[in-house]
Order: C-alpha cells, then structure tokens, then sequence
C-alpha cells in the first residue's frame, strides 16, 4: 500500500504558486527532469530548450554566461516555456547580505524575479538572505530553493551546516519551498522539495569535482523528487541526440518515481 503522496497530491501541501505549479506540472507531463542548459550562445541556449521542451518539468538556466544576452532572449525563454508547459530555474546562487541579493535579483541586466519561477540562494549569510530575496518575489508567486548539499567533490555544505540550512527553511515556508541537495534530508515533517544536480548515466564525474549519480539512485534510493540534468543530455551535437537523451532521462526519472511511490 503506498504511504508516499504523489507529485500531484503533493501541491496541496505547499501555499507557494511555483511549487504547486512545478509539482502540477510534474504529474501532468509524467516528468521529473529538469534539464540544465550550460551554454554560451543564445541560438544554441534557445534550440536545446525547444528540443528537449516536451520531456521537461523545468529549464534551469545560467543567464550571466550566454555572452551574447540580450533582453529579447527573455521573451523567447518565456515563449517556449509557454509553449512546452516547464517553468523556469534561474541556478543564480545568491550569496550577499539581503540588502544587495534584493538588487541583483530584481535589477542589474537580467532582472531574474521577472522571469524565473524558481531561484536559489547558499545559506551562508544566514536567514536575511531570504528576507531581502522574498521581498522581490514573494508578491511575484516566486520560490526560493536553498543549497543544503552539493554534488561535488569536498564539499563543505555537511552536516551542521545542512541541519542549520534545514531550520532556515522551515522558518520561511512561504517563500523557500525546498533545497538543491542529494538526498532527502530526515528530520523535517513538513514537504519540501529536492532537487538533485550531479546526475549521468554515462559518465562518473568530469575531472572539476562534478560527481554524478544514475536517476534511480537519486529518486529512488536518495528520495528526492527532480533529477536536474546538464551535459548529459546536451553534451551531443545533434538535435536527435538532444531530444533521444532528454526522452531517455525522463523514462529512468519517471520509472524511478514509479517505483518510489508503489513502495
Ligand atoms: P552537469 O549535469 O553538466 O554536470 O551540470 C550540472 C548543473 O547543476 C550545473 O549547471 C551546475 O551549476 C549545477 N549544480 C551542480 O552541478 N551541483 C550542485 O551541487 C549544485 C548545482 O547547482
């Protein structure tokens, strides 16, 4: 008998509109990939997404390393988003008291609360780093993830500092709907999502600390609930390979989810 709520069911449990969107999302496409688009040239950023669209919960992006940025890109990262049916993760990774995290989130030359459904922040400065981001995107439906853990090598978010990241969360549950981590963290009754970077099928790791897990180890084993994918599924140079990888990851993400909650 499964005692673990669907992604669908899921949405009741949070107040935050991109959360019950991601997760209505999820069960409506049957997909819990994100793909993460690490490329420097609009034409290329903009064809992966069209391509790999249909297989996608979510597009995670690095705005500030496309060199060729202009603010017209926005309107076709919403178009497509609009026309594939995925929100839209800015990787940002605030850092700054809450004062300038307020700025560079809603200013600057890619005015990220304006488009991203989703952001996320280290938890370093300590809680006003979640004030000064909701004061700009709470009253826009935004959500916050916090980085609990990450996937490379040596990482110094363990332990304390996770628990401490955990509590951060818990004390802002209108705004912070999750964390990027590995796992599912014990401990908290309360939902949260997790969404896991650090994910290949083909290869271990890339020789800069990256480390990679398969789907099924981060959705069944580990528990979380997105599987973010880069390389993996970019890294060919056709389109067919683009869209045959992206189907393949969200098949190994979605059986894995299957599997997970038939438990
Ligand atoms: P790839 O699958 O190509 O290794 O890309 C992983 C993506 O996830 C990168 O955009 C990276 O910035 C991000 N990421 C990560 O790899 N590990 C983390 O702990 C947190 C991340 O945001």
């Amino acid at each position: 008998s499964s005692h673990l709520q669907s992604y669908g069911q899921r949405a009741q449990n949070f107040t935050n509109p991109a959360a019950k969107l991601l997760l209505e999302t999820m069960e409506r496409k049957k997909s819990n990939l994100a793909v993460s688009v690490d490329v420097t040239k609009t034409k290329d950023f903009l064809s992966i997404i069209d391509t790999v669209g249909p297989f996608v919960c979510l597009i995670k992006t690095h705005i500030d390393i496309l060199e060729d940025f202009d603010p017209s890109l926005i309107t076709q990262l919403k178009e497509l988003s609009q026309k594939h049916n995925f929100l839209i993760f800015e990787d940002r990774k605030f850092a700054d008291i809450g004062n300038t995290v307020a700025l560079q989130y809603s200013r600057g030359v890619h005015r990220i609360a304006d488009w991203a459904h989703i952001t996320n922040a280290h938890a370093v400065p300590g809680p006003g780093i979640i004030t000064g981001l909701s004061s700009v995107g709470l009253p826009l439906g935004r959500g916050l993830l916090l980085l609990a853990e990450m996937s490379t090598k040596g990482s110094l978010a363990t332990g304390a500092y996770t628990d401490a990241t955990l509590r951060m969360a818990e004390n802002n549950r209108d705004f912070v709907v999750g964390f990027v981590a590995q796992q599912r963290m014990g401990g908290h009754h309360e939902d949260f999502l997790v969404l896991t970077p650090g994910v290949g099928l083909d290869s271990k790791g890339d020789g800069m600390g990256q480390q990679y897990r398969t789907p099924r180890e981060v959705i069944l084993d580990s528990a979380c609930d997105v599987i973010i994918v880069g390389r993996g599924i970019y890294g060919g140079d056709t389109a067919e390979s683009v869209r045959a990888q992206a189907q393949r990851y969200q098949d190994a993400g979605w059986s894995s989810y299957l599997e997970r909650i038939s438990l």
